[in-house]
Parts: structure tokens; sequence; C-alpha cells
């Protein structure tokens, strides 16, 4: 079939990345389209609506750096962002740089095929448009594909649910009603202080504890973040270097080379700062089991005072796995809630979902009566939202199929047998690992850059080699067989959606040095990519 339209580069996603990527096209002279299932830009921020929503990333880091005059403008309100906040400055940014006009929303791209003798990308959406384009540019998120587990009978719920991720546009008000939340990862452990407060009475359905740091969130000083732009691209520069693209104090020290009572007054001084800067007390916390356990014990002391039952506090304290091998949590109140008369938590490992009913949620041993169910299950993370495009490379090999055991990437940014794609934050790149923006800014650069190179050399299409995918792929696992991480049923290994493959997604070995490596290959004539 003839295509509706023609243009130099899809871009796929209109969240942080798309967002930046069509931009630095634009600085390129290229024509480009974007197409966007949301009604508006914001990606992840655009859906994850629900009350509590808010970055785990200190606002006046969690943002482009692409602009002086954007970040000087910019006046962030609170320390940590809440959603709405993150949303209203997207909106800004495609405001401000009239990106709208390139985003077709409310669209879904369903497929996107390589025709090998064209040369040329032919992408198809959910509202029947055909658009061809020389470069596809997936921006589609790492924590976008909603994931809503399978329990029996919710068809026939007669109250109103929701997923975090999925949350309607409308103001929820749970006053006066029975409400449940199941999960009680980072969505779950924000959304609960909130709605236990509106609810008369609410019911957390816990599979597994989680660790979590108090945010101390709080109003943004106007001097500090006064002085911090005065210095904002040294600030920039000096977290770019670091393994996560954030400015924490990463220890140099480890967690036995100094005193029990020189340990406790580092945790303590820690919590009392608040945020994942906790997991970076001592240098060998992600990599050395007793390091690790004694920063766990720290916080499930911590939880046993702040918990008045003990049932209760046991509970809600994790032992199953090492911390910040999941994602650590950061939160307003959390293990507090658990004081509130109108809250109780149901340990679903010891006595498990059965079904929903018309009424309720039955367990193997009790019926909760409820008004509203909220899913906070999470995401098929970092390669759900690519499984959910029919995408095909050379000889209409399909990209799920090339990963049915697992992700393989060129530097988590291009995928062998698939010419002239990008995918911004990919499996095998630090994403989620990192401060997502940074990550995002330096993929979207080193792709602008790439595409540059391909004009500069009057190529057609640019492909990673099978050897240096092999290798990079090798490098990933060898990493990330140095730490604890994969000791972890975690999203980031893929445990969390059945039947994925158990293989760990992002790439460790720091953003820092993740970045580098990306220089290197382009200062050595694009080692391990073949231009055609
Ligand atoms: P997460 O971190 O994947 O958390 C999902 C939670 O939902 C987690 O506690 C799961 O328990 C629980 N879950 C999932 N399925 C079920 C079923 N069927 N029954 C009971 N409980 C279930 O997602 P979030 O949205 O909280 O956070 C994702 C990331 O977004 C976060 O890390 C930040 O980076 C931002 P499990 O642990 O699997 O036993």
């Amino acid at each position: 079939m003839a295509p509706d339209r023609s243009v130099d580069a899809v871009v796929v996603g209109a969240g942080f990345a798309g967002l930046y990527m069509l931009y630095r096209l634009r600085q390129l002279g290229l024509s480009a389209q974007v197409f966007e299932t949301g009604t508006g830009v914001g990606g992840t921020w655009f859906w994850n609506r629900y009350p509590g929503a808010r970055c785990d990333v200190e606002s006046l880091q969690y943002s482009f750096s692409f602009s002086e005059e954007l970040q000087q403008e910019w006046e962030w309100t609170e320390r940590y962002p809440a959603q709405s906040e993150i949303l209203r400055y997207l909106d800004h940014v495609a405001d401000r740089f009239d990106l709208r006009r390139d985003i077709s929303f409310d669209t879904r791209v369903t497929s996107a095929i390589y025709d090998d003798a064209a040369k040329v990308w032919r992408v198809e959406t959910d509202g029947g448009t055909t658009i061809t384009a020389r470069f596809c540019i997936m921006a589609t998120g790492a924590l976008s594909a909603a994931r809503q587990p399978d329990i029996r009978g919710l068809d026939s719920f007669a109250g109103k649910w929701f997923h975090t991720g999925r949350w309607p546009h409308e103001t929820i008000d749970f006053t006066g009603q029975r409400v449940a939340v199941i999960g009680t990862g980072s969505s779950g452990i924000q959304t609960i202080p909130v709605v236990a407060k509106q609810a008369a009475h609410l019911t957390v359905f816990q599979r597994t504890p989680n660790f979590s740091i108090p945010a101390w969130n709080g109003k943004l000083d106007a001097a500090h973040q006064e002085a911090w732009k005065a210095d904002y691209a040294a600030h920039r520069v000096s977290a770019r270097d670091t393994r996560s693209g954030i400015l924490y104090e990463y220890s140099q020290r480890a967690a036995f080379d100094v005193t029990a009572e020189e340990r406790e007054a580092e945790f303590e001084r820690r919590w009392a700062r608040g945020g994942a800067n906790f997991v970076h007390s001592f240098n060998d916390i992600f990599v050395d089991r007793a390091a690790n356990d004694v920063a766990a014990e720290y916080v499930r002391q911590r939880i046993r005072a702040l918990v008045t039952d003990p049932m209760v506090a046991a509970r809600l304290s994790p032992t199953d796995h090492a911390i910040g091998t999941k994602r650590i949590c950061v939160d307003t109140d959390y293990f507090q809630t658990y004081n509130r008369d109108n809250v109780t938590l149901v340990d679903v490992r010891a006595t498990p979902i059965v079904e929903v009913t018309p009424s309720g949620i039955r367990t193997t041993e009790a019926e909760y009566a409820l008004d509203s169910i909220i899913f906070a299950t999470g995401y098929d993370a970092v390669t759900g939202a690519l499984g959910r495009i029919d995408i095909r490379g050379r000889d209409g090999i399909a990209l799920k199929e090339q990963w049915a055991t697992g992700p393989r990437s060129y530097l988590g940014v291009a995928v062998a047998g698939f010419p002239n794609l990008f995918v911004i934050t990919g499996p095998g790149s630090p994403s989620v690992l990192t401060n997502v923006v940074v990550a995002i800014e330096q993929h979207v650069a080193w792709t602008a850059d790439c595409l540059a190179e391909i004009a500069r050399r009057g190529a057609a299409t640019i492909e990673a080699t099978p050897d240096a995918q092999e290798q990079w792929v090798a490098h990933v696992n060898e990493v990330a067989d140095r730490t604890l991480f994969p000791s972890t049923n975690s999203w980031y290994m893929g445990a969390n959606i059945p039947g994925k493959s158990r293989v760990f997604l992002p790439y460790v070995g720091g953003f820092g040095n993740y970045s580098r490596i990306c220089d290197e290959v382009v200062s050595d004539g694009y080692r391990g990519f073949r231009f055609e």
C-alpha cells in the first residue's frame, strides 16, 4: 500500500525522550512525525496521575539540561516534583519549543516494518495511517507498558478499578469508600498514605514488602534553587560523571572499613537527609552481601520503630532481597500509615487472592468488601512497550522473536538486523538505573550526532554488527553478575512478567562509564556499526 506520507524520521512516544528527540531532529533540518498514545505530551508522566504520584529524583536534577534558558526560567516548587508539576513542565517544554505541531496524539503505532529494497521504515498506526521514514526512533519508555495481573472475576466487580500507570484524567475521590491497593512497589508506597487519608477503609494487598526511605519532601528553598541555578551547567557535568546520573554522596568507603558505631551514624545521617542517597552509604552495598545486610537491617529496624504493631512491622520488613536490587522506594509517611485504624495489611503470599467478586476481593482466608480497587502492579519494564509494536527488521525478522530469550542490543540503542532503528534508553543501556532524564538526553544526543554522521558520509543506513552486539550483551551480563542485582526477582530481571526471560535488562556499569564508551565508539569511527 502506498504510504500516506513520508518523513525523514518517525518518533514513537512524546514523553521526555520523544520531545527532546523531536527538538534535535528539527535542529538537523530533518522532517519528523511523532506518534503518541496519550492525548497530551508527557508519556509516563501523562498517565501516572494517581494520588501521591511523585518522582524519586529531586526536581533540580530531574529536568532537561539542553537549554540554559529553559533550566533557568523554570521554577520548581518542591524538593521532589509531583506528577502534576512534571507534566506542567513538559507542557511548557512542548509549547516553548513549538513541538506539538509535529505530534499526532491519541495515536498508537501498531507496526514498524523495514523495507530493505527502499531502505525505509513503514510505520502503521491504529488510526489507519501509514507513513514511511528513513529513521525510526523508539522513544517508548522503560516504564510505560502497565501490567494488569490476570485475576479471575475482575470483570464482575461492581465497583471501580484503576491502574496507577493508566490513571483517569478526572479527579477520583475515595472519600467514604472501602478501597484496596494491590502492590507495594514505588507506586503503591506513594499512593497508600494519600488514599488512606481519604478512604473510609483501605486494605493493602501485599505480596512482597519493599525497602523505602523517607523523602522528607517539602517546599524548595528559593535561595537553594537560585544557588543551584547559578552553577547549573557545572552540576549537570558532575551528574553525568556519576554512576546514576544523579548527584548523590557516593561513599568511597566499604561498610566494614568503619566501626559498627560509625556505620550506624552514617545510616542515621543519610536517613535524616532522605531519599535514595541512602543506598550509597558505602561503596560495596550493591556487591557485598554482608555490607548489604547491615544497610537492610538498619531499614528494618526503622520500620520496627515506626510501626506500632510488631506483627504488622514484621510483615512490612523485606527479608527476601538485597536492599537496592529492587529500585529503592522513597516515601512520605508510608510505614506510619499502617498505624491508622482504617488501614489493614493483607499478606497475599500467606493468603493469596483467589478472585475478585462483584462486591470485593476474596483471598483463601477472607472476603473484603470494596468500592474501588487500585492496581499498583507495575510494568512490563524496559522491553514491554516495544513488544506491543510489531517491529520487523531485515528479512521480516520480528524483534519480539529475536528477543524471545532476552533482549540483545548494541549499547542499548541499536539492534543488529534493524537498520536505522534507534531505541532511546533501551535494554542494555543504564536507563532505569539512572536519572532517566540524563540517560535520555545522552541517548538522544548520541542518536542525533549519529544521524548527522550518516548525512556527512552520504550513507543510506547504519546498523550494529552482530559481533559488536554479542560482545556488548556479554559485557552487560558480566557486569551485572558482579553485583547482587541478579539474585533478586525484580522487574529489572523481567521476573514480574510470567513467561518473560530472566535477564538483567539495564546496564549496571554506571552512567558515566557508559557514556564514555558511547563516545569512544564514535571517536573510533562508529566501532561496531556498519554504514551502507
Ligand atoms: P513495581 O515496582 O513493579 O511494583 C509492583 C507491585 O505489585 C509489587 O509489590 C508486586 O509484588 C505487586 N504485584 C504485582 N502483581 C501482583 C499480584 N498479582 N498480586 C499481588 N501483588 C502483585 O511497580 P511500581 O509501579 O510500583 O514501580 C515501578 C517503577 O516506577 C519504580 O521502580 C520506579 O522506578 C518508578 P512482587 O514484588 O512482584 O511480589
